[in-house]
């Protein structure tokens, strides 16, 4: 199986997030995440590793607003040369802003912190040196996959980092600045239509507004329910598209502490969604904390569980490219990745 992955999301190293209650802590969308990644897929004898190429900017600007673009790439360097716009600019070791722009709110100021508070959801995607270049690779880890597929690869995996799935067109949000996916799956769209599975924990919010009035590309998101959980204001049930989109999106919502047999019935519901939309490809978003004992999860998944999930996917039979999202304890990442990924690089 072919494996797109690039050393320079290194550079995107944030120093700290800030949890519900106001606790900095130290930023649990790290580098180590890769390590663990690569090292278990090196001990495989199907992971074929590569640099990812560079595809420039157009297919991303084909899924998010250029102002929220030109956002990322010069907000460091606004973050370092802003004279205390505010009593916070005396730390300057991530652009963090503490004021956020509800969407009916008018007005899109110039100011740093303003834009900073526009493009942003939350607490949990600082922007420090780096984290634009690191957002441009992860996204090329995730074209490259898109062409590996197009040029007839029955699968590819895209070990983007940072992750994607919480970005929508015009901000960023839990550890995501670029939607690797949807923008994998708008390339893969322009061909034939598309259906996106993401089975991270988190709702995949982003994944769901940009494509959420289109009718060529099915999205799919089963998630821990935001009733109870991050991201809070999307990802429930009665979401189901707009416009064109009307049906063509499908959120399923599961309680905490969602055990294998819940989770694998659901997922059931989820590839017969998949069957009847006839697509031509299949993205995924491969988030792995939905495994038993995350940090930032409460399922109970186990490794026959995610294994039982790579085998359904690769029974769909679709050419299928699939992106790195979330999962946070080191321990067990690497090899739960190569368990999703197994029957697909067999397939
Ligand atoms: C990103 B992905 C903890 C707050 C955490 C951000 C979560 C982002 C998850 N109380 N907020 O979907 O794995
Ligand atoms: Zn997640």
């Amino acid at each position: 199986m072919k494996i797109f992955s690039s050393e320079a999301h290194r550079r995107h190293d944030p120093p700290f997030e800030v949890f519900d209650g106001g606790r900095r802590v130290p930023y649990l969308e790290t580098p180590a995440r890769m390590e663990c990644i690569l090292s278990a897929l090196r001990k495989t004898n199907w992971a074929d590793i590569q640099e990812p190429a560079d595809f420039g900017l157009d297919p991303i600007l084909a899924v998010h607003d250029s102002d929220y673009l030109n956002f990322l790439a010069s907000a460091w360097e606004e973050w370092q040369a802003s004279v205390s716009e505010s009593d916070s600019a005396s730390d300057k070791s991530a652009l963090l802003p503490a004021t956020f722009a509800l969407r009916r709110q008018p007005h899109k100021p110039k100011s740093l912190l303003g834009r900073a508070g526009y493009h942003m959801m939350d607490l949990s995607a600082a922007i420090v040196d780096g984290t634009y270049e690191a957002s441009l690779s992860s996204a090329n880890c995730a074209l490259s996959g898109t062409r590996a597929i197009l040029e007839g690869e029955r699968a590819a995996f895209a070990l983007c980092r940072p992750p994607g799935h919480h970005a929508g067109k015009d901000y960023a949000a839990g550890y995501c600045f670029i939607n690797n996916a949807a923008v994998a799956a708008n390339w893969l769209s322009s061909k034939a239509k598309v259906a996106v599975l993401d089975i991270d924990y988190h709702a995949g919010n982003g994944t769901q507004d940009i494509f959420y009035d289109r009718s060529d590309v099915l999205t799919i998101s089963i998630h821990a329910d935001p009733a109870y959980e991050y991201p809070y204001y999307t990802g429930y049930e009665d979401e189901t598209g707009t416009g064109k989109g009307k049906g063509i999106h499908h959120n399923f919502p599961l309680p905490a502490g969602t055990d294998d047999a819940q989770y694998l019935s659901t997922l059931e519901m989820a590839i017969s969604t998949v069957e009847k939309f006839q697509p031509k490809y299949l993205v995924v978003s491969a988030g792995m904390d939905i495994y038993d004992g995350d940090p930032l999860g409460t399922f109970k998944i186990t490794r026959p569980g995610i294994r039982e999930i790579g085998n359904k996917i690769a029974g769909l039979r679709l050419p299928t490219l699939f992106v790195m999202e979330g999962g946070y304890n080191h321990e067990t990442l690497g090899d739960n990745v190569c368990t999703l990924l197994e029957p697909s690089a067999k397939n």
